[in-house]
């Protein structure tokens, strides 16, 4: 694998199935529940206010977020009903012990909603002020096409097709490198009654104090 890669993403570390049906239903009860608390919403490009195609929420002490006038950042409450995220499901904090042992519990998990053509565009995850920790991502649903390149835009890029049930830890280089989503394929999992894809991804923010 880390040739194909090439050392620009090393420590990009790909969990095939990490998840078994079984585990995919209970997280994905676990999701409904903090959904019911914390609605997807539409986020929105900072300035432009042009919405992102995928819908979203989090969970966690802090989530994710963007809309015009305040642009990406973490903050402890929901853009749109001011109440704070609710706690992280404990399968994900075994998943991250698991995964990620040794380093600081994660304060955020980011939850994206694609829809059957939705896509995200190549970026890097830049918000954290400690980008030293890996990246913890889930999928659940339908399969997506995703890619990730290296630490400048036009820096060649891999694919991989990710199934429900899979995971991926992005640490070392990989932690910085661009990636995103070319395409979701829709009718591949019958796990969502709705259709489309969760990603759950597993963040560590602000450094541990020491
Ligand atoms: C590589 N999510 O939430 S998951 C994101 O499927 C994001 O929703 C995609 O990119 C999704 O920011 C891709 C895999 C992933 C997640 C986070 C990363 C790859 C990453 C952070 C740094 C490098
Ligand atoms: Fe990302």
């Amino acid at each position: 694998m880390s040739s194909q890669l090439g050392h620009a993403i090393e420590g990009f570390r790909y969990c095939p199935a990490e998840l078994d049906g079984r585990d995919q239903f209970e997280l994905l009860g676990a999701l409904r529940v903090v959904l019911a608390q914390a609605p997807l919403y539409t986020p929105a490009m900072p300035r432009t206010g042009k919405p992102l195609s995928a819908r979203m929420s989090n969970c966690g002490s802090l989530g994710w977020v963007t809309d015009k006038a305040g642009g990406y950042r973490y903050q402890p409450t929901h853009p749109e009903t001011g109440r704070r995220w609710p706690p992280i499901p404990s399968m994900l904090l075994d998943l991250w012990s698991r995964l990620a042992a040794g380093t600081p519990p994660p304060e955020a998990c980011l939850i994206n909603y694609y829809a059957g053509g939705t896509r995200m565009g190549s970026h890097v995850d830049a918000d954290e002020q400690d980008r030293s920790v890996p990246v913890v991502s889930v999928s659940l649903g339908d399969d997506a096409v995703f890619h990730i390149g290296g630490l400048k835009r036009g820096d060649p890029k891999f694919r991989l097709v990710l199934h429900s049930g899979d995971v991926a830890v992005l640490g070392g280089t990989s932690r910085m490198a661009y990636h995103g989503i070319d395409r979701i394929l829709p009718g591949t999992c019958d796990l969502l009654a709705e259709g489309g894809r969760f990603n759950l991804t597993l963040r560590r923010v602000m450094p541990a104090a020491i």
